[in-house]
C-alpha cells in the first residue's frame, strides 16, 4: 500500500490560490467572538475565585494557539498550586458552584483521560471544558502560537486542514481518528521540512522560555519576532502547501517506520523511540510524538480500522488537489 508515489504538482495550481486563501478568511473568528471568550472567561474567574482564591484560569487549545476557527468552544485549564489537592474532588466541586450559577448543562466528567468539567454559556452561547492543573495543554499552546507568528502560511495550512478534517469526519478522536492538536503538529512539522525550511525547530534553539511542568522540561526560543522572515526563502504559497501536505500523507509518508517530531524538526524512526509493537491500547499505526510528554504517542487513538479511513480520506484530499477541475469545493464535501 505504501507506494511512496512522488508526483509533479499539476500545472495551474497557482490559480487556487485566491479561493483558498478566501476559504482561510471565511474561517477566521470575529473579533468579537473573541470579546465573548473573553466575557465567559472573565464570569468564570469570579466564580471560580470566591471559592479558590489563589486559583488561575488559562485558555488553552484553540482559542489560545491562534488556530481556532469560527464557533470554536473555549478549552479552560485551572490552575492552582496545592500538592494535596485531589482532581475529581475539586472538579465536583467546581461543577456545584457553576451549577449554582446561570450557566448551562454543567456536567463533571471525571473519568475521561483528562476529567473535565463542561459547561454551556446560554448569554454568550459559547460551550467551554475546564481541566484542573494541566498546564503542560497551557505550554503547547504557548509552542503553537508561536510557531504560528513566524509564518502566516503555518495558520493558512492548519486552518484548511482542520476544515477538512472536520468535514470528512476524521477529526474525531472516540472515533480514531485525530485531535486538531494533532492536526496542527502535522502541518508544523510538514513545514519544517520544507526546502528551504518554512519553519524552523524552536525546541533545538536556545531557550529563551524555559518552565518544568510534571518533572518535564519544556524549554524553547519564544523570541519568535527576531524570526518573522525565517521562510522568506520559500515562496511556496497556500494552495502548493496544501497539495504537498496531502501528497505527503497519501503517498510518501513511511507509516511502518517513521515518527514525526516537532521536538526535533526531522523524522524519526519508530525503533529509536520503542514505538515498534503495541503495547496495550498503542497501536502506533501512526506517529506523531508530542513535543513536550515525548513518550506520547498522539496517533495513540487510531487502530487498524480508522487508520484505514484516515489514509484512504489523504488519498481522496491528494487525488482531488492533484486533478479535480473544482478543488476549492470537492475538498471539503461532508463525508
Ligand atoms: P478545536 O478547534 O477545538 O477542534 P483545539 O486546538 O482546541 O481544536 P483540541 O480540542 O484537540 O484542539 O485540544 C485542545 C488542547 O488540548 C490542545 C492542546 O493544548 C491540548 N491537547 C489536546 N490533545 C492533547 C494531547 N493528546 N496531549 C497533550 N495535549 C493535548
Ligand atoms: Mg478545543
Amino acid at each position: 500500500r505504501n507506494t511512496r508515489r512522488t508526483i509533479e504538482c499539476r500545472k495551474d495550481i497557482d490559480r487556487l490560490d485566491a479561493p483558498f486563501l478566501a476559504i482561510y478568511e471565511s474561517l477566521i473568528p470575529a473579533e468579537e467572538e473573541k470579546a465573548k471568550q473573553k466575557q465567559l472567561l472573565t464570569l468564570l474567574e469570579k466564580l471560580v475565585c470566591k471559592h479558590w482564591p489563589k486559583a488561575k484560569l488559562y485558555l488553552y487549545g484553540s482559542c489560545g494557539n491562534s488556530f481556532g476557527v469560527l464557533k470554536s468552544d473555549i478549552d479552560v485549564c485551572l490552575a492552582i498550586d496545592d500538592p494535596y489537592l485531589n482532581k475529581v474532588v475539586m472538579l465536583v466541586k467546581l461543577a456545584e458552584i457553576l451549577k449554582s450559577s446561570n450557566l448551562q448543562d454543567v456536567q463533571a466528567l471525571t473519568r475521561a483521560r483528562v476529567p473535565i468539567v463542561k459547561l454551556m454559556d446560554p448569554v454568550t452561547g459559547i460551550s467551554c471544558d475546564i481541566c484542573v492543573n494541566n498546564v503542560l495543554a497551557v505550554v503547547n499552546t504557548k509552542l503553537l502560537r508561536d510557531y504560528a507568528e513566524i509564518d502566516g502560511r503555518l495558520r493558512q495550512l492548519a486552518f484548511l486542514v482542520k476544515h477538512w478534517a472536520k468535514s470528512r469526519g476524521v477529526n474525531e478522536t472516540y472515533q480514531g481518528t485525530l485531535s486538531s492538536y494533532a492536526y496542527v503538529l502535522m502541518c508544523i512539522h510538514f513545514l519544517q521540512l520544507r526546502n528551504p525550511p518554512i519553519l524552523p525547530c524552536l525546541q533545538r534553539m536556545k531557550a529563551t522560555y524555559a518552565v518544568t511542568v510534571d518533572n518535564i522540561e519544556c524549554a524553547f526560543f519564544d523570541e519568535v519576532e527576531k524570526l518573522r522572515d525565517f521562510g522568506a526563502r520559500n515562496n511556496e504559497n497556500i494552495s502548493k502547501l496544501l497539495w504537498g501536505f496531502f501528497h505527503y500523507w497519501a503517498y510518501c509518508h513511511d507509516y511502518p517506520n517513521h515518527v514525526i517530531s516537532v521536538r526535533h524538526g526531522y523524522i524519526l524512526r519508530k525503533q529509536e523511540k520503542d514505538w515498534t509493537r503495541r503495547v496495550g491500547n498503542d497501536r502506533h499505526l501512526i506517529c506523531i510524538e508530542d513535543p513536550f510528554e515525548t513518550s506520547h504517542d498522539l496517533g495513540r487513538v487510531v487502530d487498524k480500522r480508522s487508520i484505514k479511513v484516515l489514509r484512504e480520506e489523504f488519498e481522496r484530499a491528494a487525488e482531488i488537489l492533484q486533478n479535480d477541475p473544482n478543488p476549492c469545493v470537492t475538498l471539503f464535501e461532508p463525508y
